[in-house]
């Protein structure tokens, strides 16, 4: 099936019909850059090579090319714990509260990022932990009166109880459904989550709002080209979530699983590309710009992602519109800067915008560099079965059902962390 729509939110394609294609018989032929070929066409050969070589090379171009550079320099920091019982979950869990604040040099500018954690109230050190952001702020995430309501801009959603851009108390609990903290905390993990809207709100202003400004040299209104978009942003801020769990001497530090859903699974997987912290790194329904492969342009497209969401990747990324071809990286490559640390990417069959065809071949292709690495990866060449999980060090599944994240997914998350971690 091929869908057209007519564009006309963009000034760079308006009347210019933009083709969804639901046919793998129409996908185009393309040839997928060897993650293993250096630039100067040398094939990598050793873990060293590798490590020293083409990894910074494909790290620098994902950040030049898409997602963009982060700042080089550093914000002032303060964590504060706001609050702290043991009791929470019927005693099943301590609950935490603890506020990021970030400032900028000369204190004009600052964020606040607050983090929810649950962690296992009979276990009192080296908890692994997940850590994710949630779509509509940490009170959503449990029905619980004690959490913190978040003030922060969100988008407007009656179902979930968000009016004028704000969360209100017809919110708590309301995306519970996706976040089964019990379940999580009686196999023995933490989960950590912070809202992504305090990093940055997720609409486009111009990079007023949000860490961006925080960085600006004087006079500067908005990221050059090659800097950083609100994906990277939200991804250095999973990492400042993580500079917190380094000084909480209840969490492993070595054993901190990023996962994230959709447009936050991308940020997950450059979270855990550039920030080699996080242990394990989990995509769930990444999608187009996250695990799927961009020059198979199935479902949502380069052209239309960047039409719909011109604040997510850096402006470089726009050149690649209609162009995939031209791409010096494709998301495979992506997958492969996590080796040798344990990956998973989940797709439901549903799902058609987010390519779970595209999804698990990006898998397929990062096999080598963790085979190199002295890692089986994926041995899998064809899709599996729906509700199937297979891979070694890059597992794989796809639900049966919608973009979501359900039981189902984080069953297969937790027992993957088992394997790795234990
Ligand atoms: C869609 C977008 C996808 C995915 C999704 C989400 O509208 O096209 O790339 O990111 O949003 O994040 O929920």
């Amino acid at each position: 099936m091929t869908v057209v729509f007519l564009w006309t939110h963009s000034t760079t394609c308006i009347g210019q019909p933009l083709v969804i294609n639901y046919d793998e018989a129409k996908i185009p032929a393309y040839n997928l850059p060897d993650p293993l070929i250096a630039e100067n066409g040398l094939l990598v050969q050793t873990p060293s090579a590798w490590n020293q070589i083409r990894r910074p090379e494909l790290l620098s171009l994902f950040s030049r090319e898409m997602f963009g550079a982060f700042p080089d320099r550093q914000v002032k920091m303060e964590f504060e714990v706001t609050s702290d019982v043991t009791d929470a979950l019927d005693g099943l869990a301590r609950r935490k509260e603890v506020t990021i604040r970030l400032s900028g040099k000369d204190d004009k500018k600052s964020a606040e990022v607050k983090i929810l954690l649950y962690l296992p109230a009979k276990i009192n050190s080296n908890i692994p932990v997940f850590l994710g952001y949630n779509f509509y702020g940490n009170h959503s995430i449990q029905d619980d009166p004690d959490i913190t309501l978040s003030t922060s801009w969100m988008r407007n959603n009656s179902e979930y109880g968000v009016k004028e851009n704000r969360a209100t108390e017809a919110s708590r609990g309301t995306r519970s459904e996706r976040w089964p903290v019990k379940m999580i905390v009686e196999r023995g993990y933490g989960l950590v989550t912070a809202y992504y809207g305090d990093v940055d709100p997720d609409f486009h202003d111009g990079w007023q709002n949000g860490v961006h400004p925080l960085f600006y040299r004087e006079s500067q209104q908005a990221p050059e080209p090659h800097q950083w978009g609100s994906i990277a942003a939200w991804a250095w801020g999973l990492s400042r979530i993580m500079d917190y769990l380094e000084t909480d001497a209840l969490v492993a530090q070595n054993k901190v699983t990023v996962m994230g859903h959709s447009r936050l699974g991308k940020t997950s997987l450059w979270a855990g590309a550039t920030d080699t912290r996080f242990a394990i790194v989990i995509s769930n329904n990444s999608g187009c710009g996250g695990a799927a492969l961009s020059r198979r342009a199935f479902g949502e497209t380069l052209r239309r992602i960047n039409s719909s969401f011109p604040h997510w990747f850096c402006g470089n990324f726009a050149y690649y519109n209609d162009r995939e071809s031209l791409l010096p990286i494709d998301q495979h490559q992506l997958i492969a800067l996590m080796a040798p640390r344990p990956v998973y990417i989940a797709s439901a069959q549903e799902d058609r915008w987010a390519d779970p065809k595209g999804e698990f071949l990006s898998g397929v292709h990062a096999d080598p560099v963790y085979r190199l690495l002295g890692k089986n990866g994926i041995s899998e060449t064809e899709m599996p079965e729906v509700n199937q999980p297979v891979g070694d060090s890059i597992g794989y599944h796809m639900r049966s059902g919608k973009h979501n994240v359900t039981d189902f997914d984080w069953q297969q998350y937790l027992q993957f962390a088992d394997r790795h971690l234990k």
